[in-house]
């Protein structure tokens, strides 16, 4: 006999989820949303996204005879991340990389389902990585409202929610729409640092930090460097100024009160952004491990370590940012150049490095920082 709702709830909780919900296996009207969202660019560079794009408006593509979603969560909220000196990581990147340890949670939900009688078959799931629209099945299954940041915010839990779901060939009772909503605030449209809430419910990922410093490869604009801030990894701001956020269960745990995936990984606690800077590939390798930090490679990572050095006006950087003048990869010797600009404009080495460049973007970014000068 298959499992009961209430037994699945019960499992799933078990298994570690904070909120489980039932709904449709499919995006219904928000599918129309992602479409004009991809048609307008928005998605920037995140090819996957164009790639997927069929799966995701029909998950029978992904799973044949998938009919209801385990819509799962964990609230991840708590202290924010910060390098000692200075360095922002974004909460859901802290701890160990959700990809792996949710993933396993998701499958472990999956046998042990198995085992009290859902059928196998049809079941599949994950998180984040996977080709649906992970906020629609959370919003139409209940597990909260959609904001005007475009979060699913829970109205008991906040916005600070990992996401992940389980499809099943099973018909569930779907469960109600959660209650709330943003009314009339519009504090996280106010405080995006970029503009990328462009208008309620809608985000132009191009412009969004946890876009600039994660997805993108290469340069980030040089009129979305400042804005940047303290920002070394994702961005939080529209979170940190919902007055959901007040909700989290985890908000105020600290050390040991906290599950010890969520706990911060040593490069949050121990690092500076200098030593992100400098690093070379082997340390890279060997301590990146295991952290969603990770997503943005190398490069990216030392690209956004030289842009918070620069907005800083880390003077102490500079050793740092000169030598990455010379370093191999012109995203480096581009980003350090521009933070060199806006520390000291005026040394000479600056101007050495403009004659021998022979990349022109990076020329170009000296040229720049000469010009503050
Ligand atoms: C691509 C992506 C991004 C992109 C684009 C984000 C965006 N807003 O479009 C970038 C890199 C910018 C990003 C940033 C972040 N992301 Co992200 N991201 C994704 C990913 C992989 C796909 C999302 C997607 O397809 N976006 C396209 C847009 C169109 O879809 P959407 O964001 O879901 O937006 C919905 C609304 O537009 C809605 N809609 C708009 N208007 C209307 C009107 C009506 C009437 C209806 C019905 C619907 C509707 O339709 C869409 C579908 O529901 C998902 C994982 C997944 N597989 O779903 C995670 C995910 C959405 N991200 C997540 C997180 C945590 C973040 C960050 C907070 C990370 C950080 N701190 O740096 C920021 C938040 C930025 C923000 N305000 O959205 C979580 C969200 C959890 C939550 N509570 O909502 C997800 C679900 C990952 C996870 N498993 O936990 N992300
Ligand atoms: S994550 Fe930051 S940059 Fe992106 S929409 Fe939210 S506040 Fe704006
Ligand atoms: S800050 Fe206000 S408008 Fe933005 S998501 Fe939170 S409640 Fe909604």
């Amino acid at each position: 006999m298959p499992p009961t709702p209430e037994t699945i709830r019960a499992i799933a909780h078990e298994a570690g989820f904070d909120i489980v919900r039932f709904g449709p296996a499919e995006p219904g009207e928000h599918g129309a949303h992602f479409s004009r969202w991809l048609e307008a660019g928005r998605h920037g560079e995140m090819r996957y996204l164009e790639q997927n794009r069929e799966r995701v408006l029909d998950p029978q593509r992904w799973r044949a005879g998938v009919r209801s979603a385990i819509a799962l969560a964990v609230d991840y909220g708590g202290p924010a991340g910060e390098l000692p000196g200075g360095g922002r990581v974004a909460r859901y990147a802290v701890g160990r990389d959700y990809h792996r340890w949710l993933r396993e949670r998701v499958f472990t939900l999956r046998t042990k389902l198995e085992s009290a009688g859902l059928p196998y078959g049809s079941m599949n799931g994950g998180t984040d990585a996977v080709p649906v629209l992970e906020r629609a099945l959370a919003t139409r299954a209940g597990i909260g409202f959609l904001a005007k940041s475009a979060m699913v915010i829970s109205p008991s839990h906040g916005p600070y929610l990992q996401l992940a779901e389980l499809l099943t060939g099973a018909e569930l009772p779907f469960d109600p729409p959660a209650p709330g909503s943003c009314g009339s605030c519009t504090a996280c449209l106010d405080a995006c640092p970029t503009q990328a809430i462009t208008a309620p419910f809608e985000v132009d990922a191009r412009r969004c930090l946890s876009y600039t410093t994660i997805e993108l490869r290469g340069m980030v604009p040089r009129e979305l460097r400042a804005a940047q801030g303290e920002w070394l990894f994702g961005c939080d701001v529209c979170l940190e100024v919902c007055p959901f956020t007040r909700r989290s269960g985890r908000r105020d745990t600290v050390g040991e009160q906290r599950p010890k995936e969520l706990r911060p990984h040593p490069i949050v606690t121990t690092w500076t952004l200098v030593d992100v800077l400098s690093m070379d590939e082997r340390r890279y390798q060997e301590e990146f491990v295991g952290t969603a930090m990770r997503r943005a490679e190398r490069s990216g990572m030392r690209r956004n370590a030289a842009t918070v050095l620069g907005n800083r006006r880390e003077e102490r950087a500079l050793p740092a940012l000169l030598q990455a003048l010379d370093d191999p990869d012109p995203v480096v010797r581009g980003t350090a150049a521009w933070a060199i600009g806006r520390i000291d404009a005026a040394r000479p080495e600056l101007e050495r490095a403009r004659v021998t460049e022979a990349d022109p973007q990076v020329r170009a970014e000296i040229e720049h920082a000469l010009d503050r000068g």
